[in-house]
């Protein structure tokens, strides 16, 4: 097993990707057949369950696009099916201590570096064995730091062995530091972000960032974040949609400037 998006990753490359929150296997599909670095299923706030992850991955199966599937939570048992279903990545919501972050890690790796437990169903129907001498080293574990309480354990979080990427949520990080949800270019929340990108650097792991639009994808790039999601499949349909209506006078700027968190 080989994860492309990873290994750009530790090169210092940057990577976009596309959020899945819907469960349609033709949109996943077009999706990973466009260009975009990865792909992440979301079982938090998306709408998927997990049986769609069964249809979804083999989907995007033999294109470039990584699978990575965001879990509901910190759990080794959900991470572990979602590996199994054939995500090559986790990322894991809300870790707010170093200890948070070791159980993800150990949740992602086979002893003795961790503890998942062994049945890669289509890690072996894809690689065979040798998924089982490859899969430590390229099933990426990525935390989020989306709390005030992670944000205050970042450095630490960042330098846990096994940790590939941290992953700013950064509505939550609004909520988190006090904040009006959206206001990113409060002081509060650009020392924040900030602060993140700085404790990637200096521990060598990744810096991601969930931009649900272009613009946001645009200026975490800018700033240096090199894993950054540009958009989710509701808002590139929203948008489409939206610039389609906006060829008739008829529609209201209400319609037209509904705002949007990626959902
Ligand atoms: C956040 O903005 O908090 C996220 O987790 C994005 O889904
Ligand atoms: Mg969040």
């Amino acid at each position: 097993m080989k994860n492309s998006s990873l290994e750009k990753w530790r090169n210092g490359e940057s990577s976009i990707g596309a959020w899945i929150s819907l469960t349609d296997l033709h949109t996943a599909e077009t999706l990973a057949h466009m260009d975009f670095d990865w792909v992440c299923f979301d079982l938090q706030h998306g709408l998927l369950s997990y049986s769609h992850l069964l249809t979804l991955i083999p989907a995007i199966t033999g294109t470039d696009t990584t699978p990575l599937v965001r879990v509901s939570k910190n759990d080794a048992g959900e991470i572990g099916r979602a590996l199994d279903a054939g995500a090559h990545g986790v990322i894991v919501p809300m870790v707010n201590s170093v200890e948070e972050a070791e159980m993800a890690v150990a949740a992602c790796r086979y002893p003795p570096v961790g503890g998942r437990s062994c049945g890669p169903m289509r890690g072996i129907l894809l690689s065979g064995v040798e998924y089982l001498a490859t899969a430590n080293d390229q099933v990426a574990c990525i935390v989020m730091i989306e709390t005030h309480e992670g944000l205050k354990n970042v450095e630490a979080i960042a330098r846990a062995p096994g940790v590939d990427a941290l992953f700013i949520g950064p509505i939550d990080l609004c909520y988190g530091l006090g904040i009006t949800p959206g206001d990113f270019s409060n002081p509060r929340f650009v020392l924040a972000v900030e602060t993140i990108k700085e404790a990637c650097k200096a521990a060598g792991c990744a810096a991601g960032f969930f931009g649900y639009s272009a613009e946001l994808a645009r200026s975490a790039l800018d700033q240096g974040f090199t894993f950054v999601s540009a958009g989710t499949d509701i808002n590139f349909f929203r948008e489409g949609a939206k610039s389609a209506l906006g060829i008739s006078s008829a529609v209201s700027t209400l319609e037209m400037s509904k705002p949007s968190v990626g959902y």
